[in-house]
């Protein structure tokens, strides 16, 4: 079904046969307009942006190109096409019809796990809003922008469902996803790694690896799930949750080579006095992006996640290609646990699992990345790996949070973990230093000198095309 550009709320639920929801919708918007101007990318509201917009939800139509004002972006409500036969695949109502409606005894839980997806959303535009102003090239200026407008367009997925389906809290809530901010200390976002701060393109290139990809799987698990607009819905964002990690995959690649080009060139590992980012930095970087988006999957022992397992509210990555009973009642599965001052495995019920089994699906997705980025290192001739630290370093929530684990994995006393912190995590002067190397580049087709140029543009265009235009 494609999508109506003439509404106010461009749409395909249509919007327009339910007057009470377009309505509140309608009242909405304004204030998510001005949150957006507050609180989204700062400087460049009046800037044309090459960007793309959603026309279709099928495989074959959905993105069209063109300068848009950020502003003027069509945010709007696209669901996945409905499909009438669709069951549920896991847990007690397996093989029952999928709701469209939220059962009465799921409320509570359902509207929780949307709230904080929902609130993922805008934090992320809000901790990226000031990277304009340092931005690396126009490529990279239009990039940000786009993974910008479509965080804000998850909000909008998230708001509708909480307007259409959970009448005056739902939309109390929609409120309060506008009026909690990432890092504020009075009303801070829900989630730990969305009060990070991300102040520089570094930064902004593992968050789009490592902390997109936890949205990749989160949402891919609510894609299973029973009731039928949220997993709708969270398939439709899967497809433009594919460019966010892209540009963080590609965006690192693109360091490191240029990180390789120039120790080549100078004879040298410490590339910093050349103006680039040395390996052994960027392997601080990735351990810490890693281990707070580790966090991100809650406890690795969990009734929450059990519960919504078993009342189908939430499955596993790709959930219906499992051959299981999906009822995993008496069903174990392997955990790293803290045990006499070493880590073991031991297994737990499968259901209580869930948590650990996501994270584990994501730790073997997020290694792809290091074995593209080790080859780049690997064909300049240069000794080096990226490692994902283990699972237990640096960790805040869970089994590990207050173990202090090396990233290879030994249990150490708080003190000598302190001592070697340095070594693993980035300091305040590597923070300032990488800081000090965002200049803006804003000429079409130049590049900052600690990242190499893409090998191709967006949408066929030239890598010097004029992605954004400034007022
Ligand atoms: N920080 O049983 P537990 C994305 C709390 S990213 C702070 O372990 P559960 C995106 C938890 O609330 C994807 N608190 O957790 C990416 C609970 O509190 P209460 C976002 C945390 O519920 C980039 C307690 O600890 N989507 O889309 O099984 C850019 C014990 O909970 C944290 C989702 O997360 C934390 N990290 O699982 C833009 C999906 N973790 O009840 C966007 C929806 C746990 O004791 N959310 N706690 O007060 C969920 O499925 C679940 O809430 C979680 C946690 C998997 C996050």
């Amino acid at each position: 079904m494609a999508i109506d550009y003439s509404e106010l709320i461009p749409n395909n639920v249509n919007l327009a046969d339910n007057r009470r929801l377009q309505r509140a919708l309608e009242e909405w918007q304004p204030k998510f307009l001005d949150w957006w101007k507050e609180m989204g990318p700062e400087g460049y509201q009046e800037a044309d942006v090459y960007l793309r917009t959603a026309t279709s939800v099928d495989a074959q139509g959905w993105a069209q190109f063109g300068r848009v004002k950020m502003p003027d972006y069509r945010w709007g409500i696209f669901l996945a096409e409905q499909d009438r036969e669709r069951v549920i695949s896991h847990g007690e109502h397996k093989g029952q019809p999928a709701w469209q409606e939220v059962p009465g005894e799921y409320r509570a839980v359902l509207r929780r796990l949307i709230v904080t997806q929902g609130d993922t959303e805008p934090a992320s535009v809000e901790q990226q809003r000031l990277l304009g102003q340092t931005c690396p090239s126009l490529y990279d200026l239009r990039n940000l922008f786009q993974v910008n407008v479509e965080e804000g367009r998850h909000l909008w997925a998230m708001v509708y469902l909480l307007h259409a389906h959970f009448g005056r809290d739902g939309r109390e809530e929609a409120e309060e996803l506008l009026q909690r901010h990432s890092g504020d200390t009075d009303k801070p976002r829900i989630l730990g790694a969305f009060n990070e701060k991300t102040p520089d393109w570094l930064s902004f290139f593992f968050f789009t690896y490592f902390t997109d990809r936890d949205g990749k799987y989160q949402l891919a698990s609510l894609a299973e799930s029973a009731f039928d607009p949220l997993s709708r819905t969270c398939r439709f964002m899967l497809t433009e949750e594919a460019h966010h990690m892209f540009v963080g995959d590609t965006g690192i690649a693109r360091v490191v080579q240029r990180t390789c080009d120039l120790m080549r060139e100078h004879r040298t590992d410490d590339v910093g006095p050349h103006g680039g980012v040395s390996l052994a930095l960027l392997q601080k970087y990735l351990n810490f992006h890693f281990s707070v988006s580790l966090d991100l999957f809650g406890s690795e022992v969990s009734s929450n996640a059990a519960t919504y397992y078993t009342a189908g509210i939430k499955g596993r990555f790709e959930e219906t290609k499992k051959d299981d009973d999906h009822l995993l009642k008496d069903a174990a599965y392997p955990v790293a646990q803290l045990r006499d001052g070493g880590i073991v495995m031991a297994d737990m019920p499968a259901l209580n699992a869930m948590n650990e089994r996501l994270r584990d699906d994501y730790v073997t997705d997020c290694a792809r990345g290091l074995v593209r980025w080790n080859q780049v290192i690997k064909r300049a001739g240069i000794e080096f790996e990226f490692r994902l630290p283990h699972r237990a370093f640096h960790r805040q929530i869970g089994n590990f949070a207050g173990a202090q684990v090396s990233p290879d994995g030994q249990v150490m006393d708080a003190a000598a973990w302190a001592a070697r912190a340095a070594d693993w995590l980035p300091t305040d002067e590597d923070r300032a230093f990488v800081i000090g190397l965002m200049r803006p580049v804003t000429e079409p087709g130049k590049f900052a000198g600690w990242i190499a140029p893409p090998a191709r543009g967006i949408n066929n265009q030239a890598v010097n095309f004029e992605y954004v235009r400034f007022a």
